[in-house]
Order: structure tokens, then sequence, then C-alpha cells
């Protein structure tokens, strides 16, 4: 009889990674790896889908650092798809699908409509989809808003004829019009007048600002977007990529359920649906990840118990400490060319580089993010310090009516509970110091991965998972690695005690 007790599982903190021969210079090291099959990251970092982590905000700031993120599905159909739209409509360089106005919307429509897409200026454009304007927040200015409501756009529109381009134009082209005429906009008309996209200054000039950002094959910023597989699930799949989406991830607590696989199967065999990039999870054993390889998953999604605001194994008794967890999974995923994501109890940049090592080829994180000025919801200023909420989907916060929905009991399997007192937890609810904006959180986390490639001696991702060689360390060395004996008397942007 094999011994039940002869598995050891190890997390983090039970590993360090051996330094390595470094025969180059830091500047040559690249940190893009695979996250999907068929997609990569210049920075392998996604946020968490929660909903005190990623809306459209989160999204549109981590895709412009090079990561992604992954919209919450805490939230109907309708709304998600939204914020799917709003980041595919952000940046970069050319819209090839603008929001539109029409010459005959009165400006209180005009001024909703910007308020909506947080925009300031439409093409007018008639019902056969020819330019006939443009029109912009400035426009708005000389009508007293008394008059908004019967006032409508072709009064005050800049009319035709415009400066415009060809459908087709060159990013060099474009420049050089907006520059000699002084725009702020640009649109492109095909032959027969009708709006065929639009440029702006201030996308290009970000397009510009953001070099690494993760882009779709139209220029257009990437997103993803959490489903379940429960009730209008199909649907919530079909309407986000019809709104543009360009990873669903297939998001539930414990991904090795019929119910979950029947859903990745069906969503990559679906002539709709199968060009969309599928991750599924979640999941701790090599089985768990078999059983979503052997669905035609995309990339599998680790963790069962690790995430800072989880309470699944204590409420539960399962899980698997992640380093063990990441790599078994990784024994499944890595002969069939399928990338793992760890998920979920990240405290320090240096765990990047171990969940790198230990078979990861991206990290989802939570905690680390739930602090940025892009994160949803307000900063709360208590004892002097700044903080943002930060819970659990499975927290009852989430999951009850105390919310204006509860889509995430499905994540946790009680999506038939009615009633709150009834939902069992497995998440808490509570709050993370304030960080400030993504960009500088990003910095820190994706230095740190640099740093460890460095001494780890590996000049890009793959060679990093090759190379890299760990050691198991006891207790005390875990305190020899953190600072001791000391009082730290200045914060530092990446460590807190
Ligand atoms: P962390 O980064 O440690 O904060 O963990 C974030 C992860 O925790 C999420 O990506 C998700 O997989 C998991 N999670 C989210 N809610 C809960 C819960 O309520 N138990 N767990």
């Amino acid at each position: 009889v094999p011994d039940p007790f002869a598995a050891t599982g190890l997390t983090y903190d039970d590993v360090l990674l051996l330094p390595g021969y470094s025969d180059f210079a830091p500047a040559e090291i690249d940190t893009s790896s695979r996250f999907t099959r068929e997609l990569e990251l210049r920075t392998p970092l996604i946020s968490a889908a929660m909903d005190t982590v990623t809306e459209s905000r989160m999204a549109i700031a981590m895709a412009r650092q090079g990561g992604i993120g992954v919209l919450h599905r805490n939230l109907s159909v309708e709304d998600q798809a939204y914020q799917v739209d709003l980041v595919k409509r952000t940046q970069t360089g050319i819209i090839s699908d603008p929001v539109t106005i029409g010459p005959d919307a009165t400006l209180e429509e005009l001024d909703t409509r910007a308020g909506q897409y947080r925009i300031s200026g439409f093409p007018v454009v008639g019902a056969d989809g020819a330019l006939v304007g443009i029109v912009t927040n400035r426009d708005l200015r000389f009508t007293p808003a008394a008059e908004w409501a019967t006032t409508r756009v072709r009064d005050v529109m800049t009319p035709m004829p415009l400066v415009s381009g060809p459908a087709g134009i060159s990013r060099e082209d474009a420049t050089g019009l907006l520059r000699q005429h002084k725009l702020e906009r640009l649109p492109l008309v095909d032959d027969a007048g009708r709006l065929a996209g639009l440029i702006t200054v201030k996308d290009f000039v970000k397009s510009e600002q953001f070099p690494k950002a993760s882009k779709d094959a139209q220029g257009r910023l990437m997103v993803g977007a959490a489903i379940g597989y429960f009730g209008d699930a199909w649907q919530r799949a079909t309407t986000l990529i019809e709104a543009g989406v360009d990873v669903l991830v297939a998001d539930t607590a414990h991904g090795h359920v019929r119910l979950l696989l029947d859903m990745v199967e069906r969503l990559k065999s679906d002539p709709a649906t199968r060009h969309v990039q599928v991750i599924g999870g979640n999941v701790a054993t090599r089985s768990g990840a078999q059983a979503f390889v052997d669905a035609g998953v995309d990339a599998v999604k680790v963790g069962v118990g690790p995430g800072s605001i989880c309470t699944t194994r204590v409420v539960t008794g399962v899980g698997v400490p992640q380093i063990t967890a990441v790599y078994e999974a990784s024994r499944a995923c890595k002969p069939a060319g399928v990338p793992v994501i760890a998920d979920g109890g990240m405290k320090y940049s240096g765990e990047i580089a171990k969940a790198l090592v230990a078979g990861a080829d991206a990290v989802m994180l939570g905690s680390l993010l739930a602090g940025c000025e892009e994160s949803p919801g307000e900063t709360v200023l208590a004892n002097g310090k700044q903080y943002k909420a930060y819970r659990g989907m499975g927290s009852l916060g989430a999951m009850s009516s105390r919310g204006k929905t509860s889509y995430s009991k499905d994540r946790y399997f009680q999506a038939e509970v009615t009633s709150d007192d009834q939902i069992v937890p497995e998440g808490i609810e509570g709050r993370v110091a304030y960080r400030g904006p993504l960009s500088a959180v990003a910095h820190q986390l994706v230095g740190g991965l640099h740093q460890s490639m460095f001494y780890v001696g590996a000049r890009t991702v793959p060679e990093l998972q090759q190379q890299g060689r760990f050691m198991r360390i006891t207790q005390a060395s875990l305190q020899e690695s953190h600072p001791h004996d000391v009082q730290i008397t200045a914060e530092a942007p990446n460590y807190h005690g």
C-alpha cells in the first residue's frame, strides 16, 4: 500500500532560485512569454477577474504595460460586454470602428454619449454611413445648457468638407496630416465618402508612450473576460465575443468539473466561438490540468486556495500548495504545448520567477494590484494611511445580494442558493494599502522579474524555465531572506513587512 503521506506540497516561501552564470548584459533581457496557445505578452502579468481588481480602467492600464486584464463577471452580461467595448476602443493608433453620432441627435444626447464612452468628439455620420461632419465637446460650449434638448448636432458641428484621410493611410501620412492642419482628429473615409475609421492625436501619442502594449491584429488593446458554466454563461460568452474580447476565462474555484469542461469543449468547437482563446481553471493537480488539455483549452489556470483573500483551504480542507500545484499542472500542459497561469498567492515580485521556473508561463495577481489607482472603488483613509477595499469573489459581500449583483456565486457552485444566510463563503473582505498608479506597481514587479532573470542567468522566459533550479529552504532561511534585526525606517516601493 503506498504511503498516503508521501507527497509534500511546497509553496513560494518553501523555495529559492539558485544563482546562475550570466554572460550577457541586463539590457538584453526579454520578459515576453506565451500565456495562451496563440497569444504572447511582453509582460507576463494578468490582473485577476475580481470586482475589486479588474474593470475596464485596470484592463486598459494592464494592456498598456504589456500584460492583460481579465474583466470580472460579478455584473450583468451587458455591463461586462460594455467594459470590453471600452477597452477595445481605447488607443492605439487607428480606431477602425469609432463611436459616431447622427446629425439629428440633440446636444443632450451628444453629452450623454460623450460621458458614456469617455470621449470628447465624434464623427457625425448620416443614415447612409457618409461622413457629414465632426463634433466635439467644444462645440457644446457656445450653446446654453437649457437649449441642449432642442439643439441638434447638425447646427453646431463642423460640417464637410473636412480634412480626412483614405481608409488604408499609413502612420507617417496620418501624422503628416495631423501636424500640417493642427488637427485633434483625422476621420478616414472610403471611396464612397463613408466613414472608415478615426485617428486621434491623443491615441497616437499614447501608442508611442506604451511601446510594450498588448495589442490585437488591428492595433487595439487586448482584454480578457471571465465567464462561468451556469445559467446564461453561453450567452455571456457569445456577447463578449461580439464585443471583441480576446480571451475568455472559464473561471471557477474548482475547474475539474464536467459542466465546465463541457463549456470549454463547446467554446473550442463551435464555429462561432472557436477563434477566441479560452483559459480554463482553476485546477491544482496533473489530472485536473490534463482534463482541460483534453477539452482543447488554450491555457490552464492553476490555484486552489493560495489567494490572499481565500479561505477555501480552511473551509473545505482542500487545496495544493502553489509551487507544487503549478509544477503538477505543467506536467500535463508542457507536453501538449498549453501554457500554465499561476493564479494567486503572490506577495512579492520574486515569486513571479519562482512560478515561471515551477512551470508557469504567466501569473495572475489580485492583492498586489488591488491597491492601484485603476482598480475599482475609492481609496479610504484609516489611521492616517490610504487603503482600497479588496475582497474574495467567494466572500459573503461578493456572493450575497448585499451587492448589486451576485453572479460570482456560481464560481463557488452555489448559484442555486437563494437566501444570503445559506451561502457558505470561501473568501473574506478586507483592504490593502493604496499603491498609486499601475504603471509604478508594474514597474516594480517587472523590474523584480528582470533581476531574477539576470541572477539566474536567463535572457528569456524560456531560458529561465529551462535553467532555473530550486533549493528547498527552512523556516530559518525564510527569516534570513526577509529584512531582520533592524527596524525599517523608510518605506520601499516593493517591500511591505
Ligand atoms: P491573490 O493574488 O493572492 O490576492 O489571489 C487572487 C486570486 O484568488 C484570484 O485570481 C482568484 O483565483 C482567487 N480568489 C478570488 N476570490 C477568491 C475567494 O473568495 N476565495 N479567491
